[in-house]
């Protein structure tokens, strides 16, 4: 068994990674100082959320100079993510905190103006056009046609010939009308700006030949096959709502509206185990899974987080993005009798596994003391802390709203829409009022009022659901998605109501939503997630093919 040594220098999941390499039947062994650097033989450099952050806990910690010494040794050497940009000489995320400056060249941020940021999904590395040496070779196992997983908001823009005269090979990828640097390689150094670990088969070739040293290998593409394929792809999430049932078991459930209980007997509704039916829906070629905690309101002592071991097995096979949701908040927990923050929390679940949190109730208490306090940020609320310590692409806003009906604009401070589908009474308006506690306790707080103050908060996608829209297979509610993409830059799931793969193509047709999620229609084995893909794919939406 080979060995690789990894550089744990800041906050990050960096498990995933770990089993990635495992799982290809490599050794990990930790780099714990900078004296350990010049003992690897071959070394990877993780990273995620702020380059500032990173790059200064890297530096104070002592490993700009053996690091350096590394890569000018000769030895493999693979940069992934902000390992990718603390090769090159700054970021405008942190204009005052330098990079390594093994790359010429600088990151910017994603200009929103006509896209969501962070960018995240599935998106391309192509290195046939640009290649300098070879039309026809894959680096590292690069493929054109394959699609990889990024989340970031900077990038290093891509310009024609200025890094290949240096002789590094490049791979690029188009958000957007912007190009950037999706992978970097020359002699004995590899960088990705997307996450191999998270992409599936795709990555886990690219990991595979860095580890084997395979710098280049026959791949018969065309520039224009690579064009044709660029850009981001629609992304289906699958999603599992997750309980103990009266058995005491972990159970994969599914509510209407909500109410996840049997009308018959009153039980609490099995649509299988969490750890098999993510694997399915990996298999099946889902571009993430969430895992939402649905009861996670009750007190749970920590050590007994039961997603906790979800996470733990369903990270060990299954390679993307793993999203947990239910109980990030400050906890009281029984068993230590102390208040754990939500910082510690979320850690807790990135460490087992998670690449993503997602916040429901918490989020709207800390909206509404936002307002009270005249939009003060206190740097405090479980949003801010995660964001700053694991960066914005990590954390997700999970919103429960309900359709409140209205006669007229004038009989609410809410923002209304006028809908397409009246009320009880005839209504032609409605707001969405925001609830907690799964739906439980609903608040005179509009969704519009949460989306835009938590993405102030630094939350950095909001996974929109609907009660009223939940299991009834009835397709998602596009006047509530359309008025959310239009509050917020970040990007946004559509979520609930998904009963066909027209529901997925009617939502990315006629929203600019940024994925799609399914619950039920998944669960109850009426679609697979491969099937809804495939007819994306026949109605000319691009999607990412599941690689063996
Ligand atoms: O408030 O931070 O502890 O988080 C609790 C989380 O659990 C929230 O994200 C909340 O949405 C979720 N939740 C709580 N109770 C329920 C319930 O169903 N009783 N489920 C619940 C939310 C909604 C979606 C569902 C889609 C798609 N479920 O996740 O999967 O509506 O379903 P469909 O495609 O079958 O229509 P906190």
């Amino acid at each position: 068994m080979g060995k690789v040594h990894l550089l744990d220098y800041a906050a990050g999941n960096i498990r995933s990674l770990v089993n990635a390499i495992e799982k290809l039947g490599w050794e990990v062994e930790w780099i714990e100082s900078p004296n350990d650097v010049a003992k690897a033989e071959k070394l990877i450099l993780p990273g995620v959320g702020h380059f500032g952050h990173c790059l200064s806990q890297f530096a104070n910690a002592g490993y700009v100079e053996p690091v350096k010494a590394y890569i000018a040794s000769g030895k493999p050497f693979m940069g992934v993510c902000v390992g990718l940009q603390a090769l090159f000489k700054g970021s405008a995320e942190n204009p005052s905190v330098p990079g390594l400056g093994v790359i010429k060249g600088r990151l910017e941020r994603f200009s929103n103006a006509d896209k969501s940021v962070p960018h995240i999904g599935w998106n391309s590395a192509n290195t046939s056009s640009t290649d300098a040496s070879s039309a026809t070779d894959s680096i590292y196992g690069l493929r054109s046609d394959s699609k990889y997983y990024y989340v970031h908001s900077y990038a290093v823009p891509y310009r024609e010939g200025e890094l290949e005269k240096d002789g590094w090979s490049i791979a690029t990828a188009r958000y957007g009308n912007e190009e950037f640097i999706g992978a970097v390689a020359k002699n004995n150094v590899l960088a990705t700006q997307f996450h191999p670990e998270k992409s599936g088969a795709a990555g886990l070739r690219v990991l595979k030949a860095f580890l084997e040293g395979k710098y280049r290998q026959p791949w018969p593409s065309s520039p224009a096959d690579a064009l044709a394929k660029s850009g981001l792809t629609r992304r289906i999430i699958a999603c599992l709502d997750v309980r103990t049932n009266d058995q005491g078991d972990l159970v994969v459930t599914k509510g209407d509206q909500y109410d996840v209980r049997e009308k018959s007997d009153n039980g609490v509704r099995n649509l299988g185990k969490p750890v098999e039916k993510a694997q399915q829906y990996y298999e099946q070629g889902a571009d993430e899974v969430t895992f939402l905690n649905i009861t996670s309101f009750r007190e749970t002592p920590l050590k007994d987080l039961p997603m906790l071991e979800v996470l733990r097995q369903t990270s060990a096979t299954v390679f993307v993005p793993l999203t947990i949701g239910g109980g990030i908040r400050d906890t009281y927990d029984p068993a230590t009798k102390r208040t754990v923050p939500a910082l510690e929390v979320a850690t807790l679940y990135f460490k087992s596994g998670a690449d993503k949190v997602s916040i429901g109730s918490d989020a709207v208490t800390a909206a509404e003391q936002y307002y009270a306090s005249n939009k003060a940020l206190t740097g405090k609320s479980a949003i801010e802390t995660i964001s700053e310590a694991y960066g914005a692409q990590a954390v997700v806003v999970s919103v429960d709203p309900k359709r409140v009906y209205v006669a007229s604009q004038d009989s609410t401070t809410h923002h209304t829409i006028s809908t397409a589908t009246p009320g009880p009474e005839g209504e032609q308006y409605c707001w969405y009022a925001c609830t907690i506690k799964g739906g439980r306790e609903t608040r005179d707080f509009d969704v519009i009022q949460l989306v835009t103050a938590v993405e102030a908060m630094g939350a950095g996608e909001i996974l929109l659901n609907c009660i009223d829209k939940d299991g009834t297979n009835s397709g998602f509610d596009l006047e509530l998605v359309r008025m959310v993409k239009a509050a917020v830059r970040i990007p946004v799931i559509a979520s609930s109501g998904a009963g066909n793969a027209d529901h997925f193509a009617e939502i990315f047709e006629q929203t600019n939503v940024d994925a799609a999620l399914g619950a039920g229609m998944f669960h109850r084995g009426e679609w697979t997630v491969k099937q809804v893909k495939e007819q994306l794919r026949h109605q000319h939406l691009m999607v990412r093919r599941f690689e063996e």
